[in-house]
């Protein structure tokens, strides 16, 4: 028996030795110290030695299993911190590569032309006011002095919700709303998306608009020239001509269109200004008396002017595009050159 434990021994560590891998280790144990393994056989024998060799037999056999199981566990843990210091190595995170890049999106072209039309009228001292897209008909016409019968009042050029309620045509509903609150002095901007029925290269069924109002004491026609010039000059540069021509809208009077040298070929005629060296870039004018009675001013004590710009108009000039459809569109690479 004690020579069977010895060789026993040897095979063991024999084994041992010729094991790699983990697996190896792990089936050596199993084979010599598992439930059914060969030092367990083993042991059952021990009975049939004689009573006065048992205990030291059995000393010897639990010696045996002892050292077997040590080794194969020093081995096992040895293993296992190779492989963690090898993940360590594998994983570890360099903290000085670059990273990844994060792509920033840009504010429409639309939305940089009004922020900044806002912000030119701003340091002339205009703050902006805003009020609902779907409006009364009694501030989007009647309050204007656009009366029931007026063709802009058609169902062809405005978007009826219902009898009385329609999607604003433009922003100088704002400005009423704004007057009926406020007594003068008032210079206020109003931008914001308004609606009409069209759609062509220059037209689509919702577009943007900024008006602007100021309402004061002994406001002139030569204000209007002053504030319009100032806008257009650092619109489009310093050197920009302008012209104002008359024209009629039925809250103004005066009116007047306001148009600049062509952005394109600088007055000499071209097909953008259709040969006429002039470019229409606002409607303004000076506010009609008959506006102040209904917003409660005494149009005895005040005056004012007001006018009204279409954004989307602006940006295709200032970019030269020439189709306003293309703001809508949403294609990717027209929006990345802004
Ligand atoms: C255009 C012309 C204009 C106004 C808008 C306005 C508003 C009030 C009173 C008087 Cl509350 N006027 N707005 C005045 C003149 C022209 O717009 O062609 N817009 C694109």
């Amino acid at each position: 028996m004690r020579r069977a434990l010895e060789e026993l021994k040897e095979r063991a560590f024999s084994d041992i030795a010729a094991a790699r891998r983990r697996d190896d280790f792990l089936a050596v144990k199993t084979r010599y110290l598992g439930r059914r393994g060969l030092l367990t056989e083993l042991l059952r024998s021990l009975k049939d030695a004689a009573p006065e060799e048992r205990p030291a037999l059995g000393k010897l056999s639990n010696d045996i299993k002892e050292a077997i199981a040590r080794r194969i566990d020093e081995i096992l843990s040895a293993i296992e911190e190779t492989s963690k210091s090898e993940a360590r190595v594998r994983e570890r995170i360099d903290v000085t590569l670059p990273g990844r890049g994060v792509r920033y999106g840009t504010l429409h072209p639309v939305t940089q032309v009004m922020d900044e039309i806002c912000h030119i009228f701003s340091l002339l001292g205009f703050s902006v006011a805003e009020g609902p897209e779907v409006e009364l008909d009694y501030y989007n016409f009647e309050a204007l002095n656009i009366p029931k019968d007026h063709p802009a009042r058609d169902m062809q050029d405005t978007f009826y919700i219902a009898d009385e309620i329609v999607l604003r045509t433009h922003t100088s509903p704002v400005q009423i709303r704004t007057m009926e609150k406020q007594k003068p002095p008032v210079r206020i901007l109003s931008p914001g998306k308004v609606y009409r029925p069209d759609s062509d290269v220059s037209h689509t069924p919702m577009f943007h608009q900024v008006e602007g109002l100021l309402v004061d004491t002994n406001v002139t026609f030569g204000d209007l020239k002053g504030v319009l010039t100032f806008f257009s000059r650092k619109m489009f540069g310093e050197d920009t001509n302008l012209r104002f021509r008359p024209s009629f809208f039925p809250f103004t009077e005066p009116s007047a269109e306001v148009d600049i040298r062509c952005v394109m070929c600088k007055g000499s005629g071209c097909r953008l200004c259709k040969q006429t060296g002039w470019l229409e870039i606002l409607g303004s004018g000076m506010v009609d008396p008959e506006l102040y009675k209904v917003v409660g001013y005494d149009p005895e004590k005040v005056s004012g002017f007001a006018f009204g710009l279409g954004v989307e108009r602006i940006a295709l000039l200032k970019y030269g595009i020439s189709d306003i459809r293309l703001f809508f569109e949403n294609d990717k690479r027209f929006l990345d050159q802004f």
